[in-house]
């Protein structure tokens, strides 16, 4: 499939309205992500690797918010273990009717990959030995994420992980403002107006809500987790690795 490059942004807009992860962006997703996360090509990458670790014989592998299924092929690819399953959920049909035809392209056939459309706060998640949050927490009503989250531990089996990387917010203004002006820089550096950094600014503004590590780790506490590290952080973009 060919990737096109992200110009969503490139032209003055009478209007931004609130972003969504509608037919548009799927057609340039692959390049928008990686474009403005920084980091993304190394977490997915990584993601495989503990998964090669992780994932333990005939259990469930979760992949809440797949978009088009990154993090599921690195899973899938990575797995050493039989009898594996991995479901890969996602609200958005326009993404996950795209995620099914890259599934549908991959080599790797012995892993079955189950799709559901419909939110992550309503799957019933058993008997995991692996899930991921890759870059989605972030659009999740901030009261519902206790509640996700404790449903996550609790189908998670004893030494299976949670991966949870987010957009993340810092309680110092100085620090958080010097953080946003090093991810602008990183945008420009690949190509991203300043036109186009302001209006997706705007766009994902109170559609994306970060917050803290310290908020993160109290509450991924809370939900029973009894390990909880950052094992990446680039700039105001963190991941997480939470053992239960
Ligand atoms: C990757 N993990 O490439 N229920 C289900 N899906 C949701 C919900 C919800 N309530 N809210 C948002 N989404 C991927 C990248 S993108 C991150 C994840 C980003 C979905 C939404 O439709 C989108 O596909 C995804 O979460 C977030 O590893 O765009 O910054």
């Amino acid at each position: 499939m060919t990737e096109q490059k992200d110009t969503l942004y490139a032209n003055p807009l009478a209007q931004v309205d609130s972003f969504s992860f509608d037919q548009q962006v799927v057609d340039v997703f692959p390049d928008m992500i990686k474009r403005s996360v920084p980091g993304y090509p190394t977490i997915v990458n990584m993601i495989g690797s503990l998964a090669e670790r992780y994932v333990t014989a005939s259990s469930h592998c979760y992949d809440l918010g797949c978009s088009l299924g990154a993090a599921t092929l690195a899973m899938r690819h990575r797995i050493q273990t039989a009898g594996c399953r991995i479901i890969a959920v996602d609200n958005s049909p326009a993404m996950i009717q795209r995620a099914r035809q890259v599934i549908a392209a991959d080599s790797q056939e012995e892993i079955p990959v189950e799709f559901i459309e419909g939110r992550i706060q309503d799957v019933a998640i058993d008997n995991a030995s692996m899930t991921v949050l890759n870059f989605t927490l972030q659009f999740i009503d901030i009261a519902e994420r206790p509640t996700l989250l404790d449903n996550i531990c609790r189908g998670l089996n004893p030494g299976g992980i949670l991966i949870m990387s987010e957009k993340v917010a810092f309680d110092d203004p100085p620090h958080q403002e010097l953080m946003t002006q090093l991810h602008h820089n990183f945008k420009r550096a690949n190509g991203y107006s300043d036109l186009e950094i302001a209006q997706k600014r705007a766009s994902i503004e109170n559609v994306l809500v970060p917050e803290s590590l310290t908020t993160h780790r109290n509450r991924l506490r809370a939900a029973g987790f009894s390990s909880v590290d950052v094992w990446f952080q680039c700039l105001n973009f963190a991941s997480i690795i939470a053992i239960k």
